[in-house]
């Protein structure tokens, strides 16, 4: 919290810390409202510091200080000082240690940062800056120290003890107490400490790993919840053996622990050799989780557990690297869902999260390169930016370097970095090391905010044979980066003739063809490849893949896109061709809704819909995702101005009068894809119910009293969350007896199961009946409302505000109103969660005059918050002088 103007911190003044680690012994004393934090180091000066007499300032905040020992020897108070962000001792010897006893409030930390209570039981949360307060410390990434954790407890209360490392003591003590001891063998930033403490429930299982170390893998739940935590140990497993044969990572420690919290800011926390999860991301069922709900969990499970090597064994420099590890790490949870599931499904979410949400930070006020260089409050950048872009720019390489050479590069920056805090140019140093390579300008993409523009233009010479491409690139300006150097874009490339079959490609200076598809480097701000050989003029499948996470402008035809979507080998190029054809459609619509003129869906259009609906050959999942339609968010990325209404309207009337051209299509595909048996995970189950499930929801656009009984009986005869949601997703939108009676039944049946609960909240949020707006504001007056709990209120606020446009963006301004009052009120319970549901108001310039104004009077209105957190103050300032 600030009074003052808060400090904005730069990558340009990194300076190495003046004092090392050595090591660090601590004590926790729990108590629910006083934990002695007992803190013993050996510090020494850093000889490559720039002063050899520099002060020691520990960072800490909210600790109450009881006292502190220099070489065992008390110091009085004069000795040090203490303000509200640290504890600082001027006179220090070169080598020497520091003991801090501190008391901290577990039971009254809302911020859900540092050491809290939730649900009874005792967590840590240290990254990015959480540490700072449990107890004093150099709370900065690069100081990596061997930790040894001892925890005393009351035992019945808390009979599980656990931190980082392997148990090498336990003892009882007086007074019903218990006491145990961790040691952690690694070396760590402070960031990767974690403890947990409760009366929680466990499954046990072993991993050998492929050098035939066994390790101990324990997966810890509420005590009622052991029966839901055996698809995260086989998740666990399978992420251990993927990165063994697709990286040559292997496991370090002898014990690996998951532990899953119902309180959680985030989604996980890769915290060493004890990841902590929000239990969204442990507990399945089929009864309680979807299909997604299983291949999230795995992900999420398998993403932690990569961060051991992308993360904690090769660590972040500073705070500005974060996408070091998190843009790697996501990358290599991207190809590890892909290789067990769809590689293309895969592809599609991901790219469908970039273009709807990256795209969108990308011409936001909050714009950031993703190694940013300032932030004012770090957490304000685990970003899409961060995280997907990072993990694009990952893919840009691997295909920039091959497979082989990219995995070899991946090898050697793991080994030359072990144990080390390093940079993302450190990365990228490997990867020219390995392949003997300059990636200088690749580099910009690290250093450039903003999403690249590339415009393409055709020509093709029926006398010469030769076919054209001409390229250029730009890029919009944003926050403190009004022009831009170009960017190494790997653009992937294929040409077709009409029967589509696919061309050899060889470039004017090349003596023969190489394989299909290429790949075209584009390093300049215009360049032109011109392939030879070609007898007629080619259909181009540009951008295969998405092989940059660029905008790509090419004047396509609808029959091309119809060719395309039809043709392409590429199965993603295939929705990415249905997807551009849908957008135009749309896009043209919107300007017919803004002139007042008929909205009529072309014949071509609903044909090819059929040809998808009526093609058994097609992968069921793959026919789902091209079923879907450009969502609201991403066409408004394609809009200079957004007018919410007539998006909404327009793509209202697309599904509508596809419903009504092909119901019978639909429902023949309905019913031949919904078949009961045993439920499975398996890619030939979740395709035939995400397909069923899609058909159904177009089924509920033609406004028949039958189809509503199709879905009252899919929610009452389902054995799985997965079809359950898909009969209430159906019905969400009308107006009916029939929601109002599954809604009701759901929470009658599922009311205890809190994720369910979530579901249910988060469902009547996503409504767009109008008075969903009313409906939510008496939800949060709903007895399972807590404003404490993140996943509550992502649910329900977050929903509201992210995902139901029309009724968020109302024109009477009731919805702003509404986010801003709850932000407020979160500005001091846990301002992580309030920074990131103020998301959907920032972006105010992509709106009308009307609602431009109701917004900015609410960022006003937060501006004056008497305490405003640091979190809130960097994107609400960013958002208003941007
Ligand atoms: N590395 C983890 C980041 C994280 C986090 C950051 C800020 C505030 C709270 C947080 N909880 C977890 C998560 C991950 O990417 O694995
Ligand atoms: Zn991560």
């Amino acid at each position: 919290m600030t009074s003052s103007k808060p400090k904005t911190t730069y990558l340009k003044d990194y300076a190495v810390p003046d004092f090392l680690v050595e090591k660090v012994s601590m004590h926790f004393d729990l108590n629910e409202t006083a934990t002695k934090v007992t803190t013993l180091m050996n510090l020494k000066r850093n000889p490559k510091a720039k002063n050899p007499k520099a002060t020691l300032r520990l960072n800490g905040e909210e600790l109450e200080l009881q006292r502190v020992l220099l070489n065992s020897k008390p110091l009085a108070a004069t000795e040090y000082e203490v303000d509200a962000q640290s504890l600082s001792i001027a006179q220090v010897p070169d080598q020497f240690s520091l003991e801090t006893e501190v008391k901290i409030n577990p039971q009254a930390n809302t911020k859900l940062s540092g050491l809290y209570k939730t649900s009874g039981n005792y967590c840590t949360q240290c990254e990015s800056e959480g540490f700072r307060r449990i107890t004093y410390f150099l709370d900065r990434p690069d100081i990596l120290t061997k930790f040894t954790t001892t925890i005393s407890a009351d035992k019945n209360l808390y009979p599980i003890l656990l931190s980082n490392g392997n148990l090498v003591a336990e003892k009882q003590l007086a007074n019903n107490r218990h006491w145990v001891k961790w040691e952690d063998p690694s070396l760590k930033p402070c960031a990767l400490f974690a403890l947990v403490a409760g009366d929680l429930g466990y499954i046990q299982d072993t991993f050998t790993t492929m050098n035939g170390r066994p390790v101990d893998l324990f997966v810890y739940v509420e005590k009622d919840k052991t029966p839901q935590a055996d698809y995260a140990m086989q998740a666990l497993k399978r992420a251990m053996l993927w990165d063994e044969k697709t990286f040559g990572r292997e496991y370090d420690l002898n014990r690996y622990m998951l532990v899953a919290v119902s309180d959680f800011n985030f989604g996980a926390m890769e915290n060493k050799g004890l990841n902590i999860f929000n239990d969204k991301y442990i507990l399945a069922k089929p009864d309680i989780a979807t299909d997604a709900d299983y291949i999230a969990i795995e992900s999420v499970i398998g993403h932690e557990y990569f961060h051991n090597w992308s993360g904690n064994r090769v660590a972040c420099r500073d705070w500005f690297q974060i996408s070091l590890k998190e843009g790697l790490t996501m990358f290599r949870d991207q190809s590890f869902t892909a290789d067990l599931h769809s590689k293309t499904v895969k592809r599609i979410q991901d790219v469908r999260t970039i273009r709807s949400a990256q795209f969108a930070q990308d011409a936001s006020p909050m714009a950031h390169p993703v190694r940013p260089d300032s932030y004012i409050e770090v957490s304000n950048f685990y970003t899409v930016t961060v995280y997907h872009k990072g993990a694009e720019l990952i893919r840009m390489l691997q295909t920039i370097l091959g497979q082989e050479q990219f995995r070899n590069a991946m090898d050697l920056y793991f080994s030359r970095h072990d144990g080390q805090a390093v940079t993302t140019d450190d990365f990228i140093q490997a990867m020219e090391d390995n392949a003997n390579l300059d990636l200088s300008q690749f580099r910009y993409w690290y250093q450039q905010a903003g999403t690249p523009v590339v415009d393409i233009e055709a020509n093709y010479d029926a006398d010469k044979k030769h076919y054209t491409l001409r390229i250029k690139q730009s890029c919009p300006p944003t926050p403190q980066q009004p022009s831009k150097q170009p960017f190494h874009i790997p653009l992937a490339v294929a040409l077709f003739d009409q029967h589509g079959n696919e061309l050899p490609l060889q470039l004017t200076d090349e003596t023969k063809p190489s394989d299909s598809p290429r790949i075209l480097n584009i390093k300049t701000t215009e360049a032109n490849f011109t392939f030879t050989n070609l007898p007629s003029a080619p259909i181009p499948s540009l951008l295969r893949n998405f092989s940059a996470p660029v905008k790509l402008h090419y004047a396509y035809s609808e029959a091309d896109l119809i060719f395309l979507m039809t043709h392409d080998s590429d199965a993603f190029s295939r929705w990415n061709a249905g997807q551009e054809l849908a957008a135009n459609i749309m896009l043209r619509l919107i300007n017919a809704y803004d002139k007042k003129k008929t909205l009529t869906v072309p014949e071509n259009f609903i044909a090819a819909y059929r040809k998808l609906l009526t093609n058994t050959k097609l992968n069921k999942q793959l026919a789902a995702e091209m079923l879907c339609l450009p969502t609201e968010a991403s066409l408004y990325e394609l809009l200079d101005e957004v007018d919410v209404v007539a998006v909404h309207e327009v793509r209202q009337q697309v599904q509508q009068q596809l419903a009504r051209a092909l119901s019978a299509d639909f429902l023949l595909v309905y019913q031949n894809n919904h078949i009961s048996g045993e439920y499975k995970i398996t890619a030939e189950a979740m395709g035939k119910r995400s397909l069923k499930n899609i058909c159904l929801a177009y089924l509920m656009q033609t406004n028949d009293a039958q189809i509503r009984q199709m879905c009252l009986l899919q929610f009452n005869d389902a054995d799985n969350m997965t079809d359950i949601m898909g009969a209430l997703t159906a019905l969400n939108d009308s107006k009916c007896a029939e929601r109002e009676q599954t809604l009701a039944a759901f929470y009658q049946r599922f009311g205890q199961e809190s994720l369910l609960v979530d579901k249910w909240f988060a469902l009547q949020a996503r409504s767009t009946l109008d008075d969903t707006l009313a409906t939510v504001k008496s939800l949060l007056k709903h007895k399972d409302f807590n404003i404490k709990n993140p996943n509550r209120v992502r649910s329900l606020l977050g929903t509201f505000c992210s995902a139901n446009h029309i009724r968020f963006h109302d024109i009477t301004g009731a919805g702003y109103k509404l986010l801003t009052d709850y932000i407020l009120k979160l500005n001091t319970i846990n301002p992580q969660v309030a920074a990131r549901i103020i998301e959907p108001m920032i972006s105010w310039r992509k709106f009308d005059a009307q609602r431009q104004k109701l917004m900015t009077a609410q960022l006003k209105r937060i501006t004056k918050a008497p305490k405003l957190s640091k979190e809130l103050y960097e994107i609400v300032q960013k958002s208003l002088n941007q």
